[in-house]
């Protein structure tokens, strides 16, 4: 049979997965479960297991944009195929298997991974698996629901195996702005002034003698819905709201408001929710990297104005929303290569007021977003630090307590530090705000103790502070983990505590 593609053989994912040899380094398309590739990863996966069936070895190093969806990290390393990975995830079993040191992971700054793969620090990759909605003859590639790493993917790897996906809309390339940032000293200035500029083309490119097959797919990205926000989110997003509309009226945020970021998660959804049904923020843009179902209807009912991203990571049923309603959406979305979404200079330029959501923050205002108890990972740094660095304003936030109030998120000092108190401005949990600007650190402790951390926990707070010899910062080295050797000890950071404090 002709294939469409002209020039391109047309495989099964079957036969592409069997091209891809054992210890091959194979970049897969997708930022988020966005524009992940689908039909090849699960063939490797149904592979890797049958060889392993017959004692042969079979295992990959991978790369993706960011997390990726069920076909790559939770199938691969369900069959055992993963045996390293960068440079974020948030599949379950593939946790599992990098806290065991089963699997090894490089933890990256998301901008940060373009480049790297550009200049050779993880080696030559074998081997891009990128998910498009069409391949011309010439090599242009036109990408579907994220850009990510994809670009660099495609100019980087050896061989290239297209997956086109026809549930995709083809009229994403028009929200595509595509250009890569050469490697030093060959940098000029980005030209991006504004959220919505463009300064590349719709598609990426491939020298097409690199491409050695196209599988032909048809399923959406699998993106889960999001819960209804619980009262705990609910408070942290009003004291988010309340500092954004105070800070506005002081002047501090322009009236024409500034561009915003916003992790993902439960949390960020109901802060995001709530800007859009405040009356006192202006319609405003988004310069972010994942661009999640509640932005969409914030966009539908003109409270988010445009927004720059690296994926459209939406249900199913927005997605359809947004493939029937192209002409709405393509003017207000800029879908972007990782490295310009979330580009250092571009966000300090612009101004971007960041949200991101962690799992700790100490007294002085480090924060730690990636290793609980200091070892174990949890998804990874993704593009928080790109953001929380550069921002205007950087706020973090998280719940006072996790696991029923057994455990403070506000501690004597962070056994991981991601964001550090040079870069943290604004603290929040449902409890209050700390603002940390120009406060020196036996200030911010206090403000950060008495406004952030759960009532049941600040005695203690206080009381490390007061005894902690003098310095700069107070620290007594000796103690600074007690409530982490606690917890790992007793299940609980304050034993004598009583848990029905935590009740409501
Ligand atoms: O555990 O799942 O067993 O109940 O951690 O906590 O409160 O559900 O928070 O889902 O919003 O995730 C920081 C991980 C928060 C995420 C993090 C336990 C808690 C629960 C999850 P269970 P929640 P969320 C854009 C930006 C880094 C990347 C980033 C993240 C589980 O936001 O990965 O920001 N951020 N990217 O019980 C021990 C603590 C804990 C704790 C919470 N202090 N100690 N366990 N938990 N706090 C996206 C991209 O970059 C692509």
């Amino acid at each position: 049979m002709m294939s469409p593609h002209r020039k391109y053989p047309v495989l099964t994912a079957e036969e592409a997965a069997a091209l891809i040899p054992n210890e091959a380094t194979v970049a897969f398309s997708g930022f988020t479960p966005a524009g992940t590739a689908k039909a090849v990863p699960k063939a490797i996966a149904a592979r890797a297991r049958e060889m392993h069936e017959r004692g042969e070895a079979y295992r990959l190093r991978v790369l993706a944009g960011a997390s990726t969806g069920e076909p790559v990290d939770e199938a691969l390393a369900e069959a055992d195929a993963i045996a390293w990975r960068a440079p974020y995830q948030s599949s379950n079993t593939l946790r599992r298997q990098l806290n065991s040191g089963q699997v090894e992971f490089v933890d990256l700054h998301l901008s940060h991974l373009q480049q790297a793969v550009a200049e050779g620090f993880f080696g030559k990759v074998d081997f891009a698996v990128v998910e498009a909605t069409e391949i011309a003859a010439d090599g242009r590639v036109f990408l579907t629901t994220s850009i990510g790493a994809s670009p660099t993917f495609l100019a980087s790897a050896e061989k290239v195996i297209i997956e086109i996906n026809r549930a995709q809309s083809p009229r994403l390339r028009e929200m595509a702005d595509i250009s890569t940032v050469p490697i030093p000293p060959h940098r000029s200035p980005i030209p991006i002034y504004d959220v919505m500029d463009r300064i590349g083309w719709p598609y990426a490119a491939v020298n097409p003698d690199k491409v050695v097959g196209i599988v032909e797919t048809d399923e959406l990205d699998e993106v889960a819905p999001f819960s209804e926000p619980d009262s705990t989110s609910l408070k942290i997003a009003a004291n988010v709201l309340q500092f954004l509309e105070d800070g506005l009226k002081a002047g501090e945020i322009p009236p024409e408001f500034l561009p915003l970021q916003a992790g993902v998660g439960n949390v960020s959804n109901a802060v995001m929710s709530g800007l859009g049904a405040s009356d006192k923020i202006p319609p405003f843009t988004m310069y972010t990297e994942v661009l999640q179902d509640t932005l969409v209807d914030l966009m539908i009912e003109g409270h988010l104005l445009g927004a720059s991203t690296s994926s459209l990571t939406l249900t199913p049923k927005l997605m359809k929303r947004v493939f029937d309603e192209m002409d709405f959406f393509i003017p207000r979305i800029v879908m972007r290569p990782q490295e310009l979404s979330n580009n250092p200079g571009v966000i300090r330029r612009l101004g971007v007021i960041s949200i991101n959501t962690v799992l700790e923050v100490d007294i002085y205002g480090h924060a730690n977003s990636t290793h609980v108890g200091g070892t174990k990972l949890m998804n990874g740094i993704g593009g928080s630090g790109d953001f929380c660095r550069n921002a205007y304003l950087s706020i973090l936030m998280c719940p006072s307590t996790a696991r029923g109030g057994a455990i403070s998120t506000i501690v004597p000092m962070c056994p991981h530090v991601d964001h550090n108190e040079h870069s943290v401005q604004i603290v929040v949990t449902e409890q209050g705000l700390a603002d940390l600007r120009g406060l020196g650190p036996e200030r911010r402790a206090r403000r950060l103790i008495n406004h952030c951390a759960h009532p049941a926990y600040r005695d203690y707070l206080h009381a490390y502070l007061d005894a902690s010899p003098r310095g700069h910062i107070r620290h007594d080295l000796a103690r600074c983990f007690e409530m982490h050797l606690n917890l790992a000890e007793h299940g609980r950071m304050l034993p004598e505590l009583d848990p029905s404090r935590f009740v409501g």
